[in-house]
C-alpha cells in the first residue's frame, strides 16, 4: 500500500510556510499567532478527511477517524510548535505523515476495528513556556494542570492566557484515556540512520531528561572604577559553572550529555560588573542512575564557583523525565511495518524528549524516527529527504494498520 508522496510534500511545503524563517527555517513557537496560524491549518485538514476534532484544556487537539466505537483508538501524535530558528520537520512530520495515513485510509475506504486519532499537542519544544512536552505531562498526570496554567514565558505572560487568546482553550478534560496504541513518527535529530544509509529508525525508547535552573546574585557595579580585588561577578562564577557542566559529561562519559542553553546576564551591558546570571542545565542518559550521578555533581561545582566569586546562587532542579522503554508489543508492530515497507530499519533509542514519552505512562507507546541530514536539528539545516519520509510514513500506516485492525 503507497501514500500520496506528492499530497504529503505539498503539506509539508504549505505548513512550513507558516512561521517561515528568510533562510528557510520555521519559528513557530507555542501559543504564538504563527501557532495559531498552523493549529488551524492542521484542523482544517483534519475536518476535509472527515475527522471529528475536539480540543481540550490544554489546547490538545484530537481528529478521530471512527472504528468500531467501543474500541480505545490508535493514536498517531506529535506537535507543530518549534523552537526559534529551528527546523521544519521536528514535530511538523509526525502530524503531516499522521495525517496522510488518514488520508490514504480514506482513499482506500479502509475500516478501521479501533478508531484512528490524530493528536496534536501543546508546546511540546519547552521552548516558550517550561517544561517541555507539558500538554501531555498534564494528560499523563505528572503536571498539574494549575502549574501547566500558570507557566510564564520571558516576558511574563501565563500559559493559560494565550491559549485562551488564540481560541484553543478547550473544554475536554485533559486526562489519561485508554488507548491501543500511541504511534508517534519523528525525525531521528542525529547522525546514526543516515550514517547507516537506512530509512527508518525503530525506536525502543527514550532517555532520561533533568533540567536544572541556576541563579548567580553578584554585585553590580561599574566596570572602569572598581577594583579587581573588591568585584563580585556573577559572570565570572556563571562561566566556570558552564565549564563544570561540560566537564561532568567528560568525566562521566558513556551516553551522558549535559547541556548549558540558556544565558541571562543582567544588566548585561558593557560597563557594568553583571550583578545577576541565569542560566539553564540540561543533561540526559540512557540510565536513571546515571543521571542522579551527574546531577550530584552539580551542587559542588556550583558551590565552589560561587564560593571562590563571593557571590549567592540559588539551584532549582525543576523538570525531570525518567529514561522510558517502548512497549514491546508497539516496538514490534513498528518493526513488522518497516520490514513490509520495504525500509531498511535498525532498532534505535531517543536522545531528544517527545511527548510519546509521556504517553508511554499511560499506554502502550511507541515511535517511528526518520533520518536528518547530518544529523541536525533544532537548526534552520534540518531536513529529510521525501524518499525517507515516505518510507516512514508508509511504517506508520502499517504499524498503525497492523494495531487498529480491518473492520
Ligand atoms: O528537549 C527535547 O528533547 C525536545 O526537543 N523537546
Ligand atoms: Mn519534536
Ligand atoms: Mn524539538
Amino acid at each position: 500500500m503507497k501514500i500520496d508522496r506528492r499530497r504529503l510534500e505539498q503539506s509539508i511545503e504549505e505548513l512550513g510556510r507558516i512561521g517561515q524563517t528568510p533562510r528557510g527555517g520555521l519559528t513557530r513557537l507555542a501559543l504564538t499567532d504563527e501557532d495559531k496560524r498552523g493549529r488551524d491549518w492542521m484542523v482544517a485538514r483534519m475536518r476535509e478527511a472527515g475527522l471529528s476534532v475536539t480540543v481540550d484544556q490544554m489546547g490538545n487537539i484530537f481528529g478521530q477517524r471512527a472504528g468500531e466505537a467501543a474500541l480505545p483508538p490508535v493514536i498517531m501524535g506529535s506537535h507543530v510548535d518549534s523552537v526559534p530558528t529551528g527546523g521544519r520537520y521536528d514535530g511538523q512530520l509526525g502530524v503531516l505523515c499522521g495525517l496522510e495515513v488518514i488520508r490514504t485510509l480514506n482513499d482506500e475506504q479502509i475500516r478501521t476495528r479501533h478508531p484512528v486519532t490524530l493528536a496534536i499537542f501543546t508546546n511540546e519544544e519547552g521552548a516558550r513556556f517550561q517544561p517541555a512536552m507539558i500538554a501531555s505531562g498534564v494528560m499523563a498526570g505528572k503536571i498539574a494542570l494549575e502549574d501547566a496554567y500558570n507557566a510564564r514565558d520571558k516576558d511574563g505572560i501565563r500559559l493559560v492566557d494565550e491559549l485562551e487568546r488564540i481560541g484553543y482553550l478547550g473544554a475536554e478534560p485533559c486526562v489519561a484515556r485508554p488507548f491501543r496504541a500511541y504511534l508517534e513518527l519523528h525525525i531521528e535529530q542525529g547522525p546514526l540512520l543516515e550514517e547507516d544509509g537506512l530509512a527508518v529508525g525503530v525506536v525502543e525508547g527514550i532517555v532520561a531528561i533533568a533540567w536544572s535552573r541556576l541563579t548567580i546574585h553578584g554585585v553590580q557595579d561599574h566596570a572602569g572604577p572598581t577594583p579587581m580585588r573588591i568585584r563580585h561577578d556573577a559572570l565570572v562564577a556563571a562561566a566556570e559553572v558552564v565549564a563544570g557542566v561540560r566537564r561532568i559529561a567528560s568525566e562521566i562519559g558513556g551516553d551522558l550529555v549535559t547541556t548549558v542553553g540558556n544565558l541571562v546576564v543582567t544588566p548585561n551591558i558593557v560597563n557594568a560588573i553583571p550583578g545577576r546570571v541565569t542560566l539553564s542545565i540540561d543533561m540526559r542518559d540512557p540510565r536513571d542512575a546515571t543521571l542522579d550521578r551527574a546531577r550530584d555533581r552539580l551542587e559542588p561545582i556550583v558551590r565552589d564557583a560561587c564560593e571562590r566569586e563571593g557571590v549567592r546562587y540559588e539551584l532549582e532542579h525543576y523538570w525531570r523525565v525518567p529514561s522510558t522503554p517502548f512497549d514491546r508489543d508497539v516496538v514490534n508492530a513498528v518493526a513488522r511495518a518497516a520490514k513490509a515497507a520495504g525500509a531498511r530499519h535498525r532498532r534505535i533509542r531517543s536522545g531528544a524528549g517527545h511527548d510519546a514519552q509521556y504517553m508511554a505512562a499511560i499506554g502502550p507507546a511507541g515511535m517511528v524516527f526518520v533520518p536528518s541530514r547530518d544529523g541536525r536539528s533544532h537548526c534552520e539545516e534540518e531536513f529529510t529527504p521525501i524518499g525517507d519520509i515516505d518510507y516512514g510514513a508508509r511504517t506508520l500506516l502499517l504499524a498503525a494498520l497492523d494495531l487498529a485492525g480491518r473492520a
